[in-house]
């Protein structure tokens, strides 16, 4: 008997105890009975013909993911005949009733004679179609009068793994490596099947493996082999394997004196890597190639341009369904100079000399993954060069797998930017999805935030930025709100007020960071080397680059860098009508506004506070904020699963005290240049400037 008990409990227990392995994709019975017997009405059965792996993949997912929500076995059958109330799979050609089109790995949905059917142009078409039906069921939506068509907006749709062969992750905060080198091709850890299922949930279908600062080992025969290992489970999810470059390797790998992109000897040495890399992975997705930049090697060594480069890649490629994606991420120690405009002004002359292969990868804004930037300024400025955005998941700079920053806001931010390129409209989305200059190929990046921790992302919340970027990559027309909700759903509870609370939280949690680390448009203040805590004094570096006070600038009369005429003139670099914007601290929007001004202390904004008192009101309200955050958290306890509650609370627990310290580091320094008092109804910190300093050091282990 008490045996029994024991094993009553512990079954409860399982039931119940979420370690967040299964991220959006938990498939647990749905509780309500009469919506779970609507479902299960409409999916007696599944139909699919064929064999082909994707199919079988969908077949599989579909039949998984019903089972688990509506609580009953579902049979797959390869033809319905006349059987109704079921889900038809199917790869057809045909256009749609409603006239649109699909393009490759669109999907339409439809419910025609009581049958569910879901088309896509390909079997991945019909995957991604698969998981919208799944989505639909757990958002408890209905879905017998479906009429769903959509189709991805962007081609390439790719996570980056800063991932390094011995299994540390650069920039990483979720534990080690996914990837086992030292396991592979032997043993395949079935965790690669559960990462590859739940990209292609998401709509993503390529992952570049290795770190941009790459080891010349992936060239060789025995990595190849475990990077094929990985691209034969990836397949039948629809995703390709694509490999970051290290630009010598045929120096270091292949033994000869120079790795210039213009020798003859170099390019037939890429040529047959290429081959070689096809003959054992057969749809190799490409490369993605850092080059001259933070001390990696490039063409520049051999006196050659970024596109001479990218080309001899490109042409390596030619004969293979594989291309090139060259990072645009480039930036010069130059005490004088402003690195926001490094990169526009190395690719901005190579506008058009890139082969057809090449696409330009520009990450988000120009400096680095700041929690704000104003957009790249060559979005809008390369009308013959395709450009892939580059955002980061993994959150250097916006608090590790500590603080909560639900990303979404800012991707949007930035693709909903206006650069004028062709007149009002122009969006940085339309630039990067072809419409606008008519590219050919299309991409988007996103530096992962995964990693071996049981639940992928460290912060249960991170996993909603993985999240958010597959949805963007297929449709950046989607709100923030729209994917936080369907997160929130599918991943922590249902319970309608819950949703509310926990989605509001997010869309607010990157505004709140803001605020008590870099607000009005302060940046690059945060602790050096590891990018954690803050550390604004810093301004000792091997370069002036690297150091905070180049970016703040901060003295007697104000703070902030200014990029106008008067100063580095940065904002040359964008369309006039941008320029307008940005160019007067009057009209600059106030969250840009030290990104483009050294603005006075004591200059009155629009706010109807002076700069000094809105900076400090903004540290102090942000961190304020974080307590409104961990109560809004208590509040969902009862419709959370436990540990996730308790993961997320004691993270939010954390953020606070570490809210307080930017508060306290940040107002404390800048004082000594403002020397004005810490507004009413604000009390100055309890601790000195040199107290609060200290704590890098620990935190640094310096
Ligand atoms: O954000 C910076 C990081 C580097 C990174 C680099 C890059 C992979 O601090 O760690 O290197 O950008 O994007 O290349």
């Amino acid at each position: 008997m008490k045996k029994l008990l024991i094993a009553l409990l512990l079954l409860t227990y399982s039931a119940h105890a979420d370690d967040g392995y299964r991220l959006w994709l938990k498939y647990d019975l749905i509780k309500d009975a009469a919506r779970r017997d609507t479902y299960a009405r409409s999916a007696q059965f599944i139909a699919v013909s064929g064999n082909n792996p994707i199919l079988t993949t969908a077949a599989g997912e579909l039949q998984a993911g019903l089972q688990g929500l509506v609580g009953k076995a579902i049979p797959i059958i390869t033809n319905a005949g006349n059987r109704t109330g079921g889900i038809i799979l199917s790869v057809s050609t045909a256009p749609n009733a409603d006239g649109q089109a699909l393009n490759n790995e669109g999907y339409r949905i439809s419910n025609r004679q009581n049958n569910i059917f879901i088309a896509g142009k390909t079997e991945a078409g019909v995957l991604y179609g698969v998981f919208a039906l799944l989505r639909q069921l757990q958002t408890q939506q209905p879905i017998t009068s479906l009429n769903l068509t959509s189709n991805p907006k962007v081609q390439y749709r790719l996570l980056n793994h800063w991932d390094n062969v011995n299994g540390t992750i650069e920039r990483g905060y979720a534990g080690s490596s996914l990837w086992k080198w030292y396991e592979l091709p032997e043993r395949l850890d079935p965790r690669y099947r559960d990462y590859a299922r739940a990209n292609a949930s998401i709509g993503i279908n390529g992952t570049v493996v290795n770190n941009v600062n790459a080891s010349p080992r992936f060239m060789t025969g025995e990595y190849l082999q475990k990077v094929a290992a990985l691209a034969n489970v990836f397949r039948p999810y629809g995703i390709r394997v694509y490999l970051s470059v290290y630009f010598p390797a045929p120096r270091t790998v292949g033994g000869l004196k120079t790795a210039d992109p213009l020798d003859p000897e170099v390019r037939a040495w890429w040529a047959n890597k290429v081959k070689e890399i096809y003959s054992v992975i057969p749809d190799f997705g490409g490369f993605l190639v850092k080059a001259n930049s933070e001390g990696e090697p490039g063409p520049q060594d051999y006196g050659r341009n970024h596109a001479d480069g990218a080309n001899m890649l490109a042409e390596a490629l030619a004969p293979y369904d594989g291309v090139v994606m060259w990072r645009s991420f480039v930036y010069k120690a130059d005490p004088k100079g402003d690195r926001f405009k490094a990169a526009y002004e190395e690719f901005k002359p190579l506008d058009g000399q890139f082969n057809k292969k090449v696409l330009v990868q520009v990450k988000n804004g120009p400096i680095d993954f700041q929690v704000r930037e104003p957009f790249h300024p060559l979005f809008g400025a390369m009308p013959q060069t395709p450009l892939v955005m580059e955002f980061q998941l993994t959150q250097e700079y916006l608090g590790f797998a500590t603080h909560m920053v639900y990303e979404a806001p800012l991707f949007k931010e930035t693709l909903e930017s206006d650069t004028y390129a062709n007149g009002k409209g122009s969006t940085v989305a339309k630039v990067v999805d072809g419409s606008l200059h008519g590219y050919q190929i299309t991409g988007m990046a996103g530096v992962a935030n995964t990693g071996s921790d049981r639940n992928w992302t460290g912060h249960t919340m991170g996993q909603a930025n993985w999240y958010a970027f597959g949805r963007l990559a297929w449709d950046h027309t989607l709100s923030s709100e729209v994917i936080a909700n369907e997160w929130v759903q599918m991943t922590l509870t249902n319970e309608p007020k819950a949703v509310k609370t926990i989605t509001d939280l997010m869309l607010r949690s990157r505004e709140v960071y803001a605020s008590y680390t870099n607000p009005l448009g302060v940046h690059h203040i945060m602790g050096y080397g590891i990018h954690y805590g803050p550390e604004p004094w810093l301004d000792k570096a091997p370069r002036p680059d690297w150091r905070h006070t180049y970016y703040h600038r901060a003295d007697s009369v104000g703070i902030g860098f200014d990029r106008t005429a008067t100063g580095s003139n940065a904002l040359s670099q964008y369309t006039p009508e941008v320029q307008k914007q940005w160019s007067t601290m009057e009209t600059c929007p106030l969250p840009y506004l030290l990104w483009f001004h050294h603005v006075p202390w004591t200059k009155q904004l629009r706010t109807g506070r002076t700069l000094w008192d809105e900076f400090v009101t903004r540290y102090y309200t942000g961190a304020d904020s974080v307590r409104w955050m961990q109560q809004q958290w208590a509040q969902v306890k009862p419709a959370v699963d436990p540990e996730i509650f308790e993961d997320v609370a004691g993270r939010l627990a954390v953020q606070q005290k570490e809210a307080i310290w930017w508060r306290d580091a940040c107002v404390l320094y800048f004082q000594q240049f403002a020397r004005r008092p810490i507004p009413a109804p604000f009390k100055k910190p309890e601790r000195t400037l040199e107290e609060v300093k200290r704590l890098v050091d620990i935190y640094q282990m310096r």
